[in-house]
């Protein structure tokens, strides 16, 4: 077969830890753009909000008042998900309609009581509090008999469905694994059994020895544009050392992780110069008792916006029926994100 360029070609990149494709249109982005490119209208925010149900002292929903707390503040979800007393064991199944109760915990996690900082601009301290907070959150949830999978998240902006612009995140625990998890899970195993080393270990020898798709390094970690990215910006964020869980990261490693989330979520806000919207979390381990040695930790950050502030991807047509699609080189996306990132 003749080599295939990638930054002309039409072409599709196979992701390995889920094993699906992406459609890679890099021809493209020089067709003409007619939407609006307009300014981001982001209001400033302040230290404190009396109106924010995440800001120390305020009303929560449902009557509950937040502590004057300091640093991290973590509490059960007063709109949850799962609830902790579901029993796991019912069920109902006729024919292909199958349904199974599914038992967990929601809880909202505050990064900060500053009403008006983000990861990005939190100082270090403060962040290295969130991560272990994060470590803390998943051993402790994790070690619930009932519980196999803990999922820390955050959902940024408005654009992704975020109700408050309070520097916060969730975390949803629960009994069953879910589908991304179950899918990276059984790649990853595969790959271990039949290669007889680590998925994302290898990948990231692969990234390492150019630098095409990375976006920022630091000794213990490394955040870059997938080559099979989706979404336009999608970073992936990596530990050097192979560990399964947050909670095997070393103190340096905890701190190194501090650091590359905010440098590239400095990098993200510098890229259209408004606070950049995204979803991102963590995959580690299934916590239900066994080794999952096969599984590196490691996080992924799905930003939506595509050329500007408000321009953003819809995952629509060909994507929702078909395979997702992207114009934009997992290459430039890099690119344009080390450069953003060197920008004062
Ligand atoms: P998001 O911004 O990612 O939606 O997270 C906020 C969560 O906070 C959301 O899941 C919960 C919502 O259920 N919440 C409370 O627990 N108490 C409140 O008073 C408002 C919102
Ligand atoms: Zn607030």
């Amino acid at each position: 077969m003749a080599d295939l360029d990638l930054q002309t070609t039409p072409h599709r990149r196979f992701n390995p830890l889920t094993g699906e494709w992406v459609l890679v249109s890099p021809h493209r982005t020089a067709r003409p753009w007619q939407g609006q490119i307009e300014e981001s209208s982001e209001q400033k925010l302040l230290a404190y909000d009396g109106s924010c149900y995440l800001c120390p002292g305020n009303e929560r929903a449902g009557g509950v008042r937040n502590p004057d707390y300091p640093g991290t503040f973590v509490f059960e979800n007063d709109f949850a998900a799962l609830k902790s007393d579901t029993n796991q064991s019912q069920n109902r199944e006729q024919g292909l309609l199958r349904a199974e109760s599914e038992a967990g915990i929601c809880r909202v996690v505050c990064f900060s009581p500053r009403h008006d900082l983000t990861i990005a601009t939190l100082p270090f301290p403060d962040l290295r509090r969130v991560v272990d907070t994060w470590t803390e959150q998943y051993l402790e949830l994790g070690s619930l008999p009932f519980i196999n999978s803990v999922q820390s998240f955050e959902n940024r902006g408005a654009m992704m469905g975020a109700s408050n612009p309070h520097p916060h995140g969730q975390i949803w625990a629960n009994a069953n694994l879910p589908n991304e998890a179950t899918k990276e899970l059984k790649s990853q195993l595969d790959y271990g059994l039949a290669h007889d080393s680590c998925l994302l270990c290898d990948y990231l020898a692969l990234e390492t020895k150019g630098n095409a798709r990375l976006v920022c390094e630091n000794q213990e970690f490394v955040a870059l544009v997938p080559f099979w990215a989706v979404w336009p910006f999608e970073t992936l964020v990596l530990g050097r050392r192979h560990t399964t869980g947050i909670d095997q990261l070393s103190e340096s490693e905890r701190d190194a992780l501090a650091h590359i989330l905010k440098q590239l979520t400095a990098s993200y806000d510098r890229l259209f110069a408004t606070p950049f919207p995204y979803s991102m979390g963590f995959h580690q381990r299934p916590t239900d008792g066994q080794a999952h040695e096969e599984h590196h930790l490691h996080l992924h950050f799905y930003p939506p916006l595509l050329r500007s502030a408000t321009v953003r991807k819809f995952m629509v047509g060909y994507e929702l029926l078909a395979t997702p699609q992207r114009d934009i080189t997992p290459e430039e996306a890099a690119r344009r994100l080390r450069v953003a990132g060197e920008k004062e």
